[in-house]
């Protein structure tokens, strides 16, 4: 096919007006008066995007006219092309101090001044209009959706951007290149035709040999472009994802492969992000641009139905790519086939011929749990990567978080694990007992609700420190509510183990110890706010695990816990 003429549009120079050293001057000063927007990371990435000329043409945050025209229309209200909305939302708060016509100072989440924006627009959005419009769905199991109705500002702010900084990253600078530089890299090496490639999971060998089939077919090189912005919570973190990219430039034939990340916010609408992935590979030059099946998904909704059909996504990117300007190669799923021992798209295996394929949730989930990943599926070198980032649940660190009344035999089957995993010898192990903490972190705190939670959440933080560090955090606070408990789970087991452990000894029988003499006082009206007695205690819902230890010793207690560690594949 020939190739596409190129569309002026999307050419990848700076839309974005960027200031000279004395305009900066000038607008640090003008920032030092303005009201402060403070850009949450969604919009750091977008703000990105616009002020690297991966968004061009797009001079800055969308005002009013373009929203509601890119939402209906996919357009802007120019008509140029363009598949999503870039807008910039703000709370009712921020909205009462903001008017158009105004300029506000953007900042980064420490204050760094980033740009001025001119605000030409203030409207409050018909979210569900947009979800239904860009989404397809106002179904808020759509985790899009979800981040639309629940996690995005009342009102949005548009217009033109003059910028001062790019936001700061301290890691992999060397790849991240602008559109322009890499652009200029092309005419370095004699590149015509670029064949530029999103992705955000490592490179496993079907994918491989479908990026390597694309490049005879085209005669191109390879840009690879790794979304390493706001991608999806289960997927591997972007320093795994890049030390796998660059083992893996390695098999690619000298000079024909570009490694250069993009700091994008992925909306997962399915078809309108492929074709905005196709603009922004037009932006980096590309002059061909890979969609897979199920391009930037969103999975499924609570029915069991996909939210985007199997091919939608390239339907929609070839429809648009002669007015973007880029050709699309739409590839169907590479499977391996075991007995020809080799790699064809699902599409073209013959009748009859065995084919097998792992499924990227499932090669995560096996990563995590520690099993083995088939040789066929990936290289070595990218194994050996992901388990770094990665390992198996023995080199993992993990938190036991007992939880229980006062009383209750936290503090001891607490100490005996302790002694324990230090027998054992082979992760550094850390005991946050509640008298501990309350002594050395939490002296100012009293038994409120209130410094209640920040007592254990500040538990939580340590111990999830020390999880993502490998080691093992043992905590023992009384930690009443579940809600409470139910959020250091979530931070704590991205990073490694979380094991609650509820200590369920019945009140009559803590009080009956009664060894600090607490419970006396409590009941005598000489304490107040006494957990259990006057003061609730949620039990877990879910525990891991569930001791009452009225007739079983701490011993036995503690042997409970390892035996479920053990069988974990924890220790
Ligand atoms: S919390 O709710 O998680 O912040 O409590 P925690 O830090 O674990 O502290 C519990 C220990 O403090 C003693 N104590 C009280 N407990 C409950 N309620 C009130 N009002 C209270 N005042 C003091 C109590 O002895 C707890 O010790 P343990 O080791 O749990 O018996």
């Amino acid at each position: 096919m020939a190739q596409t003429e190129p569309n002026s549009a999307y050419c990848g120079d700076l839309s974005i007006l960027w200031c000279g050293d004395q305009e900066t001057c000038a607008l640090k000063e003008l920032a030092f008066h303005l009201y402060d927007v403070s850009l949450a990371e969604r919009h750091l990435c977008d703000y990105e995007l616009l002020s690297i000329g991966a968004f061009s043409p797009l001079t800055g945050f969308m005002g009013e006219d373009d929203y509601n025209s890119v939402v209906d229309k996919m357009r802007l209200a120019d008509w140029t092309f363009w598949p999503v909305p870039v807008c910039l939302d703000i709370s009712s708060a921020d909205a009462e101090n903001i008017k158009p016509g105004a300029s506000v100072a953007l900042r980064d989440q420490e204050g760094f001044l980033l740009g001025v924006m001119d605000v030409a627009d203030i409207w409050k959005p018909d979210k569900v209009r947009e979800a239904e419009k860009v989404y397809k769905t106002s179904d808020d199991s759509h985790s899009g959706v979800r981040h639309l109705f629940h996690n995005t500002g009342e009102y949005y702010i548009g217009g033109r951007v003059r910028s001062v900084n790019k936001p700061i990253h301290y890691d992999f600078r060397q790849l991240r290149l602008s559109p322009a530089e890499v652009r200029f890299m092309y005419n370095k090496l004699g590149w015509k035709k670029i064949i530029g490639m999103q992705t955000r999971n490592p490179i496993h060998r079907p994918l491989f040999e479908m990026t390597l089939k694309a490049m005879r077919n085209v005669g191109g090189n390879l840009l690879m472009l790794p979304n390493t912005g706001i991608t999806q919570p289960e997927d591997f973190d972007h320093y795994t994802r890049v030390r796998c990219y660059k083992a893996i430039s390695k098999r690619y034939a000298p000079d024909s492969f570009i490694l250069n990340l993009l700091p994008l916010s992925i909306r997962l609408t399915g078809p309108r992000d492929a074709v905005l992935n196709s603009i922004i590979a037009k932006n980096y030059g590309c002059t061909h641009f890979i969609v897979g099946p199920d391009h930037s998904g969103a999975g499924f909704d609570n029915n069991g139905k996909r939210f985007y059909e199997i091919g939608e996504a390239q339907k929609l990117a070839t429809e648009y790519a002669e007015e973007i300007g880029i050709e699309i190669i739409a590839f169907d799923e590479y499977v391996y086939l075991p007995f020809e021992d080799e790699f064809m798209a699902r599409d073209q295996v013959p009748e009859n011929t065995q084919s097998i394929s792992i499924q990227g949730s499932e090669l995560r989930n096996r990563i995590k749990r520690g099993k083995s990943i088939p040789e066929w599926f990936t290289f070595p070198e990218i194994i050996e990567e992901v388990q770094k980032g990665y390992p198996p649940p023995k080199k993992q660190g993990f938190t036991l978080f007992l939880t229980g009344l006062s009383g209750a035999g936290k503090s001891t089957i607490a100490k005996i694990l302790y002694s324990r995993f230090l027998e054992i010898g082979e992760r550094p192990v850390s005991l946050l007992d509640g008298d501990i903490v309350r002594r050395n972190l939490s002296s100012e705190l009293n038994f409120s609700k209130e410094h209640r939670d920040i007592n254990v959440k500040r538990i939580g933080f340590v111990a999830c420190e020390i999880t993502k560090n490998r080691g093992i955090a043992i905590c023992a606070p009384i930690a009443p509510y579940e809600a409470t408990r139910a959020g250091i789970r979530a931070e704590i087991e991205a990073h490694g183990g979380f094991f609650e452990i509820h200590v369920a000894t019945p009140i009559e029988t803590c009080e009956r110890r009664d060894r600090k003499g607490m419970y006396a006082k409590a009941r005598a009206g000489k304490i107040k706010g006494f957990t259990g007695i006057d003061d609730p205690y949620e039990s877990p819902a879910k525990p891991e695990l569930r001791i009452d230890t009225t007739s079983i010793s701490p011993g036995e207690a503690a042997q409970e816990i390892l035996l479920l560690l053990n069988e974990a594949g924890f220790i």
